[in-house]
């Protein structure tokens, strides 16, 4: 059985071989980004000898921010991709406002150019302040908050895609950002 510090490990190179280098680690994905579970068994093997796939199965149930998903002898990514894949998520009608956490340093290039993507596939989207200023912490001690008007982007045709805790949208117009601090 693995601990609570290796479930967020298993987790953790989970995300980055489903996410990023499914290729690199010799693993065949299909277009949706799925991989087939015993394989990715394998990989996860050599580094956690022990790990069996219901523990797999339970990383991916226990997860809050439900990052994987698996269907039938399946699993992938539900986000933060850097690979191009179709997720084939449908479109939503977004809540009138929603946040991203970033740093500082950002901050004066997102004011003229918006959100965009970077190295991942979509911009990800937090449905609470709470919930940005953790994912800003990830880039800096000082987190800043940006408040998305997404219900009028929506109304000018940008797409928001669900996916639980985190919302993803292609880009976000500058004019649709407001910093709040
Ligand atoms: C910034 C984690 C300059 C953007 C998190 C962000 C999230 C720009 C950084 C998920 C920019 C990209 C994704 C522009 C955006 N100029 N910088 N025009 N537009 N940026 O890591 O959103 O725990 O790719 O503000 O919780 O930080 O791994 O994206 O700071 O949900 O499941 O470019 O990853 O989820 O950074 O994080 P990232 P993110 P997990």
């Amino acid at each position: 059985m693995l601990n609570k510090k290796e479930q967020m490990s298993v987790s953790k190179f989970m995300s980055l071989i489903l996410r990023h280098k499914t290729k690199d680690f010799g693993l065949e994905s299909d277009s949706y980004g799925f991989v087939l579970i015993k394989d990715l068994l394998k990989i996860l093997k050599r580094r956690f000898p022990e790990i069996t796939q219901s523990e797999i199965e339970s990383v991916v149930k226990n997860c809050p921010k439900k990052r994987f998903e698996i269907k039938g002898k399946r699993i992938r990514a539900r986000y933060g991709h850097s690979l191009k894949i179709d997720l084939d998520a449908k479109p939503i009608k977004p809540p009138q406002f929603l946040y991203h956490g970033t740093s500082p340093s950002f901050v004066q290039k997102i004011k003229r150019e918006g959100l965009k993507p970077m190295r991942r596939q979509y911009v990800h989207l937090s449905k609470t302040i709470e919930e940005a200023i953790e994912v800003g912490k990830r880039k800096s001690n000082y987190t800043i908050v940006l408040k998305i008007f997404a219900y009028k982007a929506f109304e000018k045709g940008i797409q928001f895609y669900d996916m639980g805790e985190v919302v993803l949208a292609e880009s976000i117009p500058q004019e649709f950002l407001k910093i709040l601090a």
